[in-house]
């Protein structure tokens, strides 16, 4: 089939601005050429990219439905209460807000709801794995309110509940954040909520990462313990850049105040049409056979990683993504990341527990399989993709230049093998 041309796929952009289609067209081609292990990325299909770019960019809609400050919402009601309809049947939540513009405002929402300013709240420690509006020091959330964090154990790379009750009779926070961005193993919903329960406080499980695996029966839900549920959509849920925030009815009020008027104008229409068709994609049968795919890959990758020399964070993983502390390969993390970038092969430097070095120049690296996965990238091949890594790491240490160019070349060929969904290249 021949290769369309910029003007056959957006044919007003290349007219009216061919230097941004240009750009555009790299961006295409830089992910399909590229293996893109980044666990909180992944490929949106092609109906969910259509209904992000469509005209319900152009309606203001401030409010909620049936209860709008601008007239002309026939539509725009029903494509919000159909999102919304479809996150709670997702997920099992009493009520559902779609309009959070993305994963940190999602977050200061819940902040709005349940704290005044100076109130303390109980979350992980950024370099631990957690968020930064988990009550993180530089964050408007860890200098306005009483950021207090725990930690992983030392020896097991994993969250110790014992310390977090003894944190939260301590500390008694208001609010308990569980869940993060660099957490390898299943996050324990129900021991979260015992703690809450017995210290009074609202228990908000940021499920970010994990929404898709949650989605798709591949983690457990924390539907029946959380309070509220805060959660991208873009992460292995595959859909559109944007935010939820999932609660029990109790907290419904609070949490549509808090979105809006509280912290956001207009939501953003054409985004929440593509949540809608992205929660209709997670509630299809496929859906559960991927996310079951992200973490046998992800299990399959790190095996083959830690039986190469390489140091995984808690020894393993549970779900899509796996934290490597690189001290023991010689090669700082953002050295490492650069070489393989510069093969095709794109994750991030991270910082990994009782880090020693700088959050910008850490020792580890944090790789996720959902991307892959959706590709349709078998378990078989997470051997050739550990080699790859291996190689480069290796290369990265000793400054070889031509391995990791032969890498690339490899990396290259499998990608063209495996199509990206979503990617109208051919
Ligand atoms: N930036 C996101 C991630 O990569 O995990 C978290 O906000």
């Amino acid at each position: 089939m021949a290769v369309r041309t910029t003007e056959d796929r957006r044919p007003a952009l290349s007219a009216a601005d061919p230097e941004l289609a240009a750009l555009v067209d790299a961006e295409e081609r830089l992910q399909a050429d590229t293996l893109r292990l980044i666990p909180s990325e992944n490929y949106v299909s092609a109906a969910v990219l259509e209904a992000s770019g469509t005209v319900l960019q152009n309606k203001y809609s401030e409010g909620y439905p049936g209860r709008r400050y601008y007239e002309g919402q026939q539509v725009i009601d029903q494509v919000e209460t159909l999102a919304a309809e479809r996150a709670r049947a997702l997920f099992r939540m009493d009520h559902a807000n779609v309009q959070p513009y993305s994963g940190s405002p999602a977050n200061l929402a819940v902040y709005l709801a349940f704290l005044e300013p100076g109130d303390t709240v109980l979350g992980m420690s950024l370099p631990m794995g957690g968020h930064l509006t988990h009550g993180w020091g530089v964050s408007a959330t860890g200098t306005w309110f009483r950021g207090v964090r725990y930690g992983v154990r030392r020896d097991t790379g994993r969250v110790d509940l014992d310390e977090v009750r003894d944190l939260a009779r301590a500390e008694r926070p208001k609010v308990i954040f569980c869940g993060g961005t660099a957490v390898p193993r299943v996050v324990d919903f129900a021991g979260f909520a015992e703690i809450a329960r017995e210290v009074g406080a609202v228990l908000v499980a940021d499920v970010a990462h994990i929404a898709g695996l949650i989605a798709g029966g591949a983690h457990p839900s924390p539907a029946p313990y959380a309070d509220v549920v805060s959660t991208t959509t873009h992460k292995t849920l595959r859909g559109p850049r944007g935010a939820m925030l999932l609660s029990r009815a109790e907290h419904a009020k609070a949490i549509d105040r808090a979105v809006f008027p509280g912290l956001q104008g207009g939501p953003h229409n054409q985004t929440t049409a593509a949540i809608a068709v992205a929660l209709k994609e997670a509630a299809a049968p496929e859906f559960g056979a991927y996310a079951h795919q992200v973490v046998a890959n992800a299990r399959a990758l790190g095996e083959e990683l830690a039986a190469r020399g390489f140091d995984l964070v808690s020894g393993g993983t549970d779900n899509h993504l796996l934290l490597i502390d690189l001290t023991g390969k010689d090669v700082p993390g953002k050295v490492a990341a650069k070489a393989l970038d510069r093969a095709g092969i794109v994750v991030n430097h991270n910082s990994v527990p009782y880090d020693p070095r700088k959050p910008f120049d850490p020792s580890g690296i944090r790789i996720g399989t959902p991307a892959l996965t959706s590709r349709g990238v078998p378990a078989s091949q997470m051997g050739a993709v550990a080699q790859w890594i291996d190689r480069v790491v290796d290369a990265a240490r000793t400054g070889d230049e031509t391995r990791i160019s032969e890498v690339r070349a490899e990396v290259k060929a499998m990608m063209d093998a495996c199509p990206a969904p979503g990617l109208p290249l051919v």
